[in-house]
């Protein structure tokens, strides 16, 4: 039998991504596939970022799936437990949990050409065949360990904000926090009242905005679940509310000069004191890093117990923290609010696509691909949430859904036209990228002046999209057969 028949779909991951594309192949019929997940519940990075404060900062109504809205959620950025919540339902709901192998991490991913079948080894070294395979592993999955000196010798307790310990208490305790992006900004808020003292470790000062954010009451729950046209139409608000602010990367135009008042007039009310508010005036073009919401970030760092030091950090000893002034602060529990390696080393696992092309090797300083999704030299293999298709501005679940439509019609034009192998061609792959590059030299995350995970040590972004949201949508709406090679 043709693998186009009835193709076998291994899925890697079951975030936004993965769950997304399983509920999209069965309602299009083509139910023999796999879930992959290395943990023991679905979720990804709403399962592993449960630290204290942990929520969205996108809305609630537009950070779901167009096809499942939940005219439940009680906030207007829901929390990270109401966010995994729904990913919980639908996977009940689409029956997606027949299909989920738990605590099964894919180590590597090998294409027998002979067989036109990728070859998956998972866990502890089994094998298992598909004819296609979809990674849905997430951009922002791997934790980044800061290299400071004497880190491997503290004897306190220390962990990273994606692996937070829920058995440790903070309660009394002396904290330090190495880190001040979005992680941070959130965490902060909610463990300054509990600790001792808080020492908060900041390198750059991040742009913050006002959040804004409410309870959804029971009144509005209940108008959105009678009237699903007012959740849509709610949703549209939103939606173009946020796009409305990718001209804010385009950092020529005067309207990202209105962001920056906004953040400055945000800070100057928030923080009477000029010194500390010296220190958290960025001194770089707002965007460049990642904008950060938050209601209640300033407002922490007035407390008594919370310290900002800006003086950059010398060594980590046994017991503390040493910066370069000389001075020693001793801490219980150090929390590396450090971020991911997003930029470099993009490859989820080591894949080796035709002709022994080893995929970590070709992306370890620059990955890329065409629309985020395909590429040349790896056929049948697509990723989700790949290079070049995060954002700074609106919803990740809006970008995976047209990466998803994007897959499903390759599958689609393969089975159609009974085809074994799809693989883009390297020149259209070639020309989508120099053209990326050119839009992406133009934007506030090149001139801008400041570093950010967003670029590899060498300064090239491979991680964000540089258009709008409704572009890249038109963009993968279909498949263009003259951009691949199709073989019977
Ligand atoms: O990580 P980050 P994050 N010494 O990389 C500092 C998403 N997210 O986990 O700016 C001292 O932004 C580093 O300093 P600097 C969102 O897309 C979303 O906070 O490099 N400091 C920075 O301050 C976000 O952008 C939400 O100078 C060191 C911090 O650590 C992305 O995840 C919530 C250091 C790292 O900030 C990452 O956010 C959370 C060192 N050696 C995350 N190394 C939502 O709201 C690093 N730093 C949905």
């Amino acid at each position: 039998m043709k693998h186009t028949q009835k193709p076998s779909i291994a899925i890697i991951g079951t975030g936004f991504a993965g769950l997304g594309m399983a509920i999209r192949l069965k309602q299009a019929g083509l139910d023999s596939f796999t879930l992959y997940e290395q943990a023991e519940r679905i979720g990804g990075t709403w399962r592993d970022n449960s630290y204290p404060g942990a929520a969205c900062d996108v809305p609630s109504h537009l950070y779901s799936f167009s096809f499942e809205p939940n005219p439940r959620w009680t906030r207007h950025f829901a929390p990270q437990a109401e966010i995994l919540d729904y990913l919980e339902h639908c996977t009940d709901k689409y029956g997606l949990r027949p299909h989920i192998r738990f605590n099964s991490p894919v180590r590597s991913a090998r294409f027998d050409e002979d067989a036109s079948e990728w070859v998956l080894t998972i866990g502890e070294g089994e094998e298992v065949r598909a004819h296609l395979v979809i990674s849905g592993c997430g951009a922002l999955s791997r934790p980044s360990l800061p290299e400071i000196p004497g880190l491997a010798n503290f004897q306190g307790k220390l962990f990273h904000s994606a692996r937070w310990d829920p058995g440790h208490a903070l309660e009394g305790k002396t904290v330090a926090i190495i880190g001040t992006g979005a992680s941070a900004t959130q965490i902060v808020p909610r463990i300054a009242p509990r600790v001792k003292q808080l020492h908060l470790f900041q390198r750059t000062p991040p742009w913050v905005l006002p959040k804004e954010d409410r309870l959804l009451g029971p009144r509005e729950r209940k108008l959105y679940a009678a009237l699903p046209a007012m959740q849509w139409l709610h949703r549209q608000i939103i939606y173009w509310k946020y796009e409305g602010r990718l001209p804010l990367f385009f950092s020529r135009l005067p309207l990202a000069r209105l962001f920056e008042w906004r953040a400055l007039r945000w800070l100057a009310r928030s923080i009477p004191d000029a010194g500390l508010r010296a220190k958290l005036t960025p001194n770089y073009a707002m965007g460049c890093k990642r904008v950060l919401l938050s209601d209640d970030y300033y407002p922490a760092l007035l407390r008594p117990n919370v310290e900002l030091v800006t003086e950059p950090i010398q060594t980590v000893t046994r017991d503390g923290l040493l910066t370069a002034d000389g001075k020693a602060r001793p801490v219980d529990t150090l929390i590396l609010a450090t971020g991911f390696q997003a930029a470099e080393a993009v490859s989820p696992f080591p894949i080796q696509g035709r002709g022994g092309l080893r995929l970590e090797e070709a992306w370890r300083t620059s990955a890329e691909a065409y629309l985020g999704t395909t590429v040349a030299g790896v056929p049948n293999f697509f990723f989700l949430v790949g290079p070049n298709t995060l954002l700074g501005h609106s919803s990740m679940v809006f970008m995976i859904e047209s990466q998803v439509q994007y897959v499903l019609d390759c599958i689609q034009t393969l089975r159609r036209g009974g085809f074994e192998t799809l693989e883009v061609r390297e020149s259209a792959q070639a020309r989508f990228n120099q053209r990326l590059l050119e839009r992406l030299g133009r934007t506030v995350w090149s001139t801008g002046g400041c570093a950010s995970w967003y670029k590899t040590r060498t300064g090239k972004n491979t991680t964000l999209w540089p258009g709008s949201t409704v572009e890249f949508r038109w963009r993968t709406r279909q498949l263009e057969p003259g951009d691949y090679h199709l073989e019977k």
